[in-house]
């Protein structure tokens, strides 16, 4: 069994070598500790973006830290999808990362869980503007929308996104879910969106609820 604080700490020091041999033996344990070795990842990104603030790292530290964590990803990924797959298509969904945040580490992770939930989802990629959003849901008549942002700037991309579905006369055709570093109670309530998570299973739960009324 491995220990998570010394997996938290390895990815903050971005030590690539014990980072992945931790991770290997989580797996070749049968990856029932994958869940938590994750959380241990995400962990270890907080003590790279703590150093980045501090003037420690620099972009290139982000970079790097960004391809570990999808190396991570990629290892665990197996483990991580594999409790609620197989269930058939629940219904199709829109993902993205909202205009002016680039990040999408954890997006790719949600959209992977989600698929292995039965979603079929239409990813959009990175800063996508609002209009992009509300046009795709009209056009292929999608009515569950996930909006992902780590910047603080997304909350306002993200009620941005909201304002433009209540503009074109679909708020209440739409369920939006959002998540992300910044996302909160309060960040969702300032939205307007009707829910939030920051884990990938609570947003296949609450999708799947979703899906089930629709
Ligand atoms: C890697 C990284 C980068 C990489 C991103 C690579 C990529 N392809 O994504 C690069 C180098 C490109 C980058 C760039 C920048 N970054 Co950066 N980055 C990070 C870092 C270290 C990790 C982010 C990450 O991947 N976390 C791991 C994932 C798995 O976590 P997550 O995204 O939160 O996702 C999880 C949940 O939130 C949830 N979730 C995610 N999406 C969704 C969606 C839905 C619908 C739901 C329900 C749930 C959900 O599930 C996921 C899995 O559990 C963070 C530090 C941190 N602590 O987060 C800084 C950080 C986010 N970056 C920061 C900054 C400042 C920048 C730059 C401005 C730097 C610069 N000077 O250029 C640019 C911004 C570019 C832009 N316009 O977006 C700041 C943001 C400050 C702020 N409060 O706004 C941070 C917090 C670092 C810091 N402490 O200063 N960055």
């Amino acid at each position: 069994m491995i220990d998570f604080e010394e997996l938290a700490q390895a990815m903050g020091e971005l030590d690539e070598d014990a980072v992945k041999e931790m991770l290997n033996e989580v797996m070749a344990d049968g990856g029932s500790q994958a869940a938590k070795a994750m959380e241990a990842c995400q962990k270890g990104m907080d003590i790279v973006g703590s150093q980045f603030e501090s003037g420690e790292y620099f972009v290139g530290d982000l970079i790097f830290a960004g391809e570990l964590m999808t190396d991570a990803v990629g290892i665990l990924k197996d483990a991580l999808v594999s409790g609620d797959g197989g269930s058939g298509t629940k219904a199709k969904m829109i993902l993205c990362t909202v205009k002016d945040d680039l990040h999408d580490i954890g997006k790719n992770i949600v959209r992977s869980m989600l698929e292995a939930g039965g979603f079929e989802v239409t990813d959009l990629g990175i800063d996508v503007p609002p209009e992009k959003i509300v046009e795709t849901a009209r056009e292929n008549n999608i009515r569950i929308v996930g909006l992902s942002g780590v910047l603080t700037l997304a909350i306002d991309s993200m009620k941005n996104t909201v304002d433009a579905f209540k503009a074109a006369g679909m708020r209440d055709d739409v369920k939006i879910i959002i998540g992300g570093a910044p996302v909160s109670a309060d960040a969702c309530a300032h939205v307007g969106a009707d829910a939030w998570a920051i884990n990938p299973q609570e947003t296949v739960r609450i999708c799947s609820d979703w899906a089930a009324q629709l």
